[in-house]
């Protein structure tokens, strides 16, 4: 729904919010600010919008990979995709239960594309008709999601593309959009509509603003740090990810510099084979091929290398943000309910080695598996050791740790204590012949003082 008196009020505002720069942080600040994201270690992607009516597929051609995609996939001209409002009518949608499922599976925050690439709002926003107010369902998507995550104790975050292929003042054009020639591109309106939007935004009090289609050349490095300053001066607890600049290299996701804005790094589909030593990270990645709803991409990976992504991840200090794609209807496919479901009962059991954990001391990964930390408060450190080899001889041995072990057992069966020996400046837990699950098997052992590892 569209007031124009609004639009300009929110332009003015939003030039005049401009004036002060954000006062640089110190590390005690910037530690308080990013504390429940480093903890978190697990959220959930939700790619929705327009593009689940078509599912990936476009006058009978099946389009593959991400089919969030498909208007510039498909070189569909706005007025060709603009109808597709008539058909987005989410009746299933129940916000409570997508929570119940995120909680349910251990992930501590959801991010929800607010806008993708082809500009579709959705929730009804003031500044433009091209939004969830035009379609059937008319009601606001984002309200239900806010109430339901305040309730269940999840963080409700937003995705927010920058690109916007229907807006008429986006400064790149494609032939295919059709709205080429609309008119002479106004980056500085386009900044004014993005910033309005962002306002309303921020009355959902998101916990991050997950900007993305940063790469395009009218998006510059000085409207990412105008845009970031912005944020961070009217919501100082928000958390923004690095696509609001320009300094991500590609897939890879990390900063190529110190001048570049943002508070974390975004590897997308890959996990950094060490980590991203000194920085805060987070790998997004899909269940099967595709971020949007596709009615035809069974490529579904399975729970057990769902879990060991998350495993991974945590094991080199970042995050996991793993995707669903919900249907034009508001349901999440069976398949990701179902992986979700079979991550649940890991996390049950085994949230403990991951929640609040550290990056694992083992300079070189373990053939055994991977290790998460964590500071215990008397100055020794608990190791999670998560087992994907379950060694046949029933001794685990920890190549280089010289610390002193102080007692071990399996997560789950925290009164049987693990019989602990050391020798030749390694660490041997002698366990039970057989794995208790088949996912990974998580064995905790105390040390004395930090983890050394020669
Ligand atoms: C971006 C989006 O384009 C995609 O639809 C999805 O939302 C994902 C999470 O983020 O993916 C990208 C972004 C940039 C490149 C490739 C995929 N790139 O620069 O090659």
């Amino acid at each position: 729904m569209k007031f124009t008196p609004i639009l300009a009020v929110a332009a003015l505002a939003a030039v005049l919010g401009n004036v002060q720069p954000a006062q640089a942080e110190t590390k005690a600040e910037n530690d308080a600010r990013m504390g429940w994201f480093r903890e978190a270690r697990f959220g959930m992607f939700i790619h929705w919008g327009l593009y689940a009516v078509p599912a990936g597929e476009w006058k009978g051609k099946k389009y593959g990979g991400g089919v969030e995609w498909l208007q510039s996939l498909a070189n569909i001209p706005v007025a060709e995709y603009t109808p597709l409002l008539e058909k987005f009518n989410p009746v299933k949608y129940d916000a409570e239960e997508w929570v119940r499922l995120a909680k349910d599976a251990g992930m501590k925050y959801i991010v929800i594309t607010t806008k993708h690439h082809d500009g579709f709002c959705l929730w009804d926003s003031a500044q433009t008709d091209w939004d969830i107010g035009a379609t059937p369902y008319k009601k606001d998507l984002l309200k239900p999601l806010a109430d339901a995550c305040a309730k269940q104790g999840i963080r409700l975050c937003f995705y927010h593309s920058i690109m916007d292929w229907h807006h008429p003042e986006w400064g790149d054009k494609a032939a295919w959009r059709g709205n080429a020639a609309t008119a002479k591109p106004d980056m500085d309106k386009f900044s004014a509509y993005l910033k309005a939007q962002l306002d309303e935004l921020l009355a959902y009090k998101p916990g991050i603003l997950w900007f993305d289609g940063e790469w395009e050349k009218a998006w510059t490095h000085e409207r990412g740090v105008d845009l970031y300053n912005y944020l961070l001066e009217k919501s100082p607890a928000l958390i923004v990810n690095n696509r609001v600049d320009k300094g991500r290299n590609g897939m890879a996701g990390f900063n190529t510099g110190s001048q570049f804005k943002g508070d974390y790094c975004t590897p997308e589909q890959e996990i950094p084979a060490s980590g991203l030593p000194g920085v805060d990270w987070e790998s997004c990645m899909t269940m099967n091929n595709t971020w949007g709803y596709s009615a035809h991409d069974n490529k579904w990976k399975s729970t057990e290398m769902l879990v060991r992504n998350l495993i991974d991840i945590a094991s080199k200090g970042g995050n996991y943000l793993l995707n669903v794609g919900p249907t034009s209807e508001g349901l999440i496919p069976a398949p990701s309910v179902e992986r979700l479901q079979g991550i649940a009962a890991w996390m049950k059991v085994n949230g403990a080695a991951i929640h609040g954990t550290t990056a694992s001391p083992f300079s070189k990964t373990p053939d055994w598996g991977r290790c998460t930390t964590r500071s215990l408060p008397d100055g020794n450190t608990r190791l999670y050791l998560h087992v994907f080899n379950w060694p046949a001889d029933g001794r685990l041995v920890l190549n280089g740790l010289t610390n002193e072990g102080l007692k071990a057992s399996l997560l789950a069966k925290p009164g049987d204590a693990l019989k602990i020996t050391s020798a030749d400046g390694s660490l041997t837990i002698a366990v039970p012949a057989q794995a208790a699950d088949p996912l990974a098997t998580v064995i905790v052992l105390d040390v004395k003082g930090a983890a050394k590892v020669q």
